[in-house]
């Protein structure tokens, strides 16, 4: 299959994320991409290219005008508050929570970036925007291709996107990638489109995009978020709302969970999508449910994912497989190609 590949993905570089009352590395790292595209390069599954430039109404199919705004402009404001700032990466650190307003944008810096935000582990940086605004890129051309007749198209990118709302980034996410995906195989032809989340922690960004239509079906299997990130979201009551209710489904397991019982709850959410008909399948393809990951608490080994490939393919559904987590550096890219060449073997 075609790799759709951000070559400026590096431009978005964090330096250090909140963590238990302290500044710690980031676990979002650059060598992410890098070690899947030196695998790819290994074992060829198809061309890797770069992405079509689309102009930014495709974003706004998916995200506000004024966080798109805000995002396009945030590390200026963050420089022109203090130049040592330029240094620095940019941390919210207040939040609207119930009883404050998030109608009025505020004038204040540090304001916008708790409006817009849902947690302190998430840097802006320098190259944020332009890094991220290259992987919204990569994935629509990952769309167009299905759209043009690929079977499926994978988007090598970072930041991840997953837990980014309409108006807020977090969990390491600032455009949708996924969701991104989804609208434009909506808006090129597919009625019906599912997104399958299959990242340790739950797609919340993408779930609540999606929430209350039902045309867009999301399915997602992670760490019970009682203890896992993003801790709000992601429980199994969480069925969809108005015209959208029946059109998602949550599968939380808890910490320890292996190969196996994912397994059965990955047959369970393909069943689903089956029995919502959907046309085309967007894929939230997280390898943090890795036994070796740092931060997460699944136990898939690395020829696990050859299998989680070949179900996936099995589906029989046009696919744009996303990169999302994953930070277990040293195996990641075994275990993304593993998916990727899984899924092409079992493709018909
Ligand atoms: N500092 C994705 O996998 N923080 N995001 C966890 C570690 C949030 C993960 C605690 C984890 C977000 C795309
Ligand atoms: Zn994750």
């Amino acid at each position: 299959m075609k790799t759709f590949y951000n070559p400026h993905h590096a431009l978005h570089q964090g330096k250090l994320e909140m963590f238990r009352g302290q500044l710690v590395p980031c676990f979002e790292v650059p060598d992410r991409v890098d070690h899947v595209l030196a695998e790819l390069q290994r074992r060829p599954i198809g061309p890797v290219l770069p992405p079509q430039t689309f102009d930014d109404h495709a974003l706004t199919r998916i995200h506000s005008s004024r966080y798109l705004d805000f995002l396009r402009t945030a590390w200026d404001e963050w420089v022109a508050l203090d130049a040592a700032n330029a240094a620095r990466d940019a941390l919210p650190s207040v939040w609207p929570v119930r009883t404050l307003r998030s109608d009025v944008l505020p004038a204040n810096f540090s304001a916008r970036m708790g409006l817009f935000s849902m947690d302190a582990g998430t840097p802006l940086t320098s190259g944020t925007w332009a890094a991220a605004r290259v992987g919204a890129d990569c994935a629509l051309s990952a769309a167009q291709a299905v759209v043009d007749g690929e079977r499926a198209a994978f988007v090598l990118t970072r930041p991840p996107g997953h837990h980014a709302g309409a108006d807020f980034f977090g969990g390491y996410c600032f455009l949708n990638n996924a969701a991104l995906a989804a609208q434009h195989l909506r808006d090129h032809g597919f009625e019906r489109v599912a997104v399958l989340d299959i990242d340790y922690h739950h797609g919340n960004g993408t779930q609540a995009i999606f929430y209350d239509r039902p045309d867009v079906y999301f399915t997602s299997i992670h760490g019970d978020p009682h203890t896992e990130y993003p801790f709000y979201l992601g429980y199994a009551d969480e069925l969809g709302a108005g015209a959208g209710l029946g059109a998602n489904r949550n599968f939380p397991l808890p910490r320890g969970t292996g190969f196996a019982v994912w397994r059965e709850a990955l047959a369970q959410a393909l069943q689903g999508i089956k029995a919502f008909g959907a046309q085309a399948l967007v894929v939230s393809l997280g390898l943090d449910t890795f036994e070796g990951d740092p931060i997460s608490g699944f136990t898939l080994r690395s020829a696990d994912y050859l299998q989680v490939g070949a179900d996936l393919a099995a589906a029989g559904l046009p696919t744009v497989l996303v990169y999302e987590g994953g930070y277990a550096v040293a195996e990641v890219g075994v275990n993304a190609v593993n998916v990727l060449q899984g899924f092409d073997s079992a493709a018909v």
